[in-house]
């Protein structure tokens, strides 16, 4: 009996994603690059191995599904995935999709399509979110294709993907690059959201004094209210876990140096490109840059010492409270700006990106996932594109939790703590709300220096100042 989909690259995504596959009862045929990678992972696919075949070549492979064969690509994004693109080619038939379901860059995505010919197989650019696990138990899916092509793979898509109250968290986003694009502006949210919570933990651990079993214990709490997530979860159980070499807190043995490969800067880059200002996503990225200056980190802290952070913050309840709901605020600031991208590029390729279908299929599977993303869904049902700060339901969160917000950052900037994340959410916001800003300078400046030009209140036509003449 031939497989109903074939999926190339059994490294850690791809493997898990097999035995998915293979546990929702489709039959899989499975190729790797390092053929010995595919026998170790059919000898240890236990009671699913009468549901994978293992194949040695790409023609193999093709042999082994029925056509119109889908063929999932889950190997390194880049090169690798224009070589296997290439090498499996010679054995697709016009009907067959390639799915490439690794981390790639949207524009790679929109690339390869282009690069087709109109006798090659489709080509279907998808995001999957989750890790390990998701990919084994139920990822977040998220498809750049055309609906002909969706409609192919839909099902099993479907049967793989996590559910959220029995809801596929699978969907089709948009055409070409849309689906990876989506994932991008995904991790750029991630790597916001875990810096918010580092700076939280950062304010607890040194502005509070707190141990990590302490904080934890915050955390653990925290994730029983609206700040209910994936990510404050683990950040719960990472501080509670202890070291097995030397029993300490298994976070203080941790080096301060975060690694990043590249979606979060992608994410940042990409907003920039749009002109949409994602200040959250971009102190996320600038944060990790920052971390892993470590030795200048260590001869700055000689050079400039205990400049602030001699002064211990108010412990007591409130300011734990304002922690809480400080961080929820910086939250939807960063997943505003990060969806702001989205409609922004939407608009920009055409692409029509669903924003609620996005934040529901955000709401299990993938790492951000989140009670939160329910709410985000609900309000975007109906004013689609328009930023979440103006959704009544968050006008009204907004309106108490920036006030915690601003006590959380001028609070730790006066104890010299950095808040880097939550200082741009807080500053985006102040500057969103303002309805008469302060570029009414800068234009004044540019037209000084570069006679730019500006526009009078109320009035149409280009104007010049008087200093003009004076320059
Ligand atoms: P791994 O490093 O575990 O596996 C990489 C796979 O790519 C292996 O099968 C490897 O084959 C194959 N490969 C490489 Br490397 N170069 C190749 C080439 N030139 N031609 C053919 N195959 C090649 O990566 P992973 O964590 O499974 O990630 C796979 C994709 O999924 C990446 O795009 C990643 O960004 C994305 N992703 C990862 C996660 C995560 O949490 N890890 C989450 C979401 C998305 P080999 O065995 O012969 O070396």
């Amino acid at each position: 009996q031939q497989a109903d989909i074939g999926l190339i690259g059994l490294g850690v995504m791809g493997a898990n994603l097999a035995l998915n596959i293979a546990e929702n009862g489709y039959r899989v045929a499975v190729f790797n690059r390092t053929v010995a990678k595919i026998h170790e992972f059919y000898e240890e696919a236990g009671s699913l191995k009468n549901q994978i075949i293992p194949c040695e070549t790409l023609e193999d492979l093709a042999k082994n599904i029925r056509a119109p064969r889908p063929i999932i690509l889950m190997v390194k994004a880049g090169e690798a995935v224009d070589e296997q693109i290439a090498a499996l080619k010679p054995f697709l038939a016009k009907e067959d999709i390639i799915i490439d379901a690794g981390n790639a860059n949207f524009h790679d995505t929109v690339r390869r399509l282009a690069e087709l010919g109109p006798n090659d197989p489709t080509f279907v650019g998808m995001g999957v979110s989750g890790g390990e696990e998701g990919a084994r138990h139920g990822p977040s899916i998220m498809v750049g294709g055309t609906p002909e092509s969706y409609a192919r793979i839909e099902p099993v898509l479907t049967a793989i993907s996590a559910k959220y109250e029995g809801e596929s968290c699978s969907a089709l986003l948009g055409p070409d690059g849309a689906g990876h694009f989506v994932k991008t502006i995904h991790n750029g949210i991630e790597y916001a959201d875990m810096q918010m919570i580092a700076e939280v933990y950062g304010v607890l651990r040194d502005g509070l004094g707190l141990t990590p079993e302490a904080i934890g214990r915050i955390f653990e709490t925290w994730n029983a209210g609206p700040l209910n997530s994936y990510l404050i979860e683990i950040t719960a159980k990472v501080l509670l876990a202890t070291d097995k070499k030397t029993g300490k807190p298994a976070v203080d043995v941790i080096l301060d140096s975060a690694g990043q490969k590249g979606t979060g800067r992608w994410a940042a880059i990409e907003a920039q490109m749009l002109g949409i200002p994602a200040t959250g996503i971009e102190a996320a990225v600038a944060a990790r840059s920052i971390s892993s200056l470590v030795t200048e980190r260590s001869e700055a802290s000689k050079a400039y010492g205990d400049l602030a952070t001699a002064r211990l913050l108010d412990g007591g309840q409130a300011f734990i409270n304002a922690l809480e709901e400080g961080l929820l605020a910086g939250k939807i600031a960063a997943y505003a700006q990060g969806f702001d991208v989205m409609a922004g590029a939407s608009k920009e390729h055409g692409w029509n990106i669903p924003l609620a279908t996005t934040a529901r299929i955000w709401r299990a599977g993938c790492i951000i996932r989140s009670q939160f993303l329910d709410q985000i869904a609900a309000a975007f049902e109906g004013s689609e594109g328009k930023n979440l700060l103006l959704a009544p339901a968050f006008v009204e969160r907004m309106k108490t939790g920036s006030q915690s917000l601003r006590k959380v950052v001028a609070e730790a900037a006066l104890a010299g703590l950095p808040t880097p994340a939550l200082a741009a959410a807080l500053g985006y916001f102040d500057s969103f709300r303002q309805a008469r800003g302060t570029a009414n300078l800068i234009q004044a400046q540019r037209d000084f220096f570069g006679a730019h030009g500006f526009k009078r209140i109320g009035e149409e036509g280009d104007f010049h100042g008087p200093w003009t003449e004076a320059n």
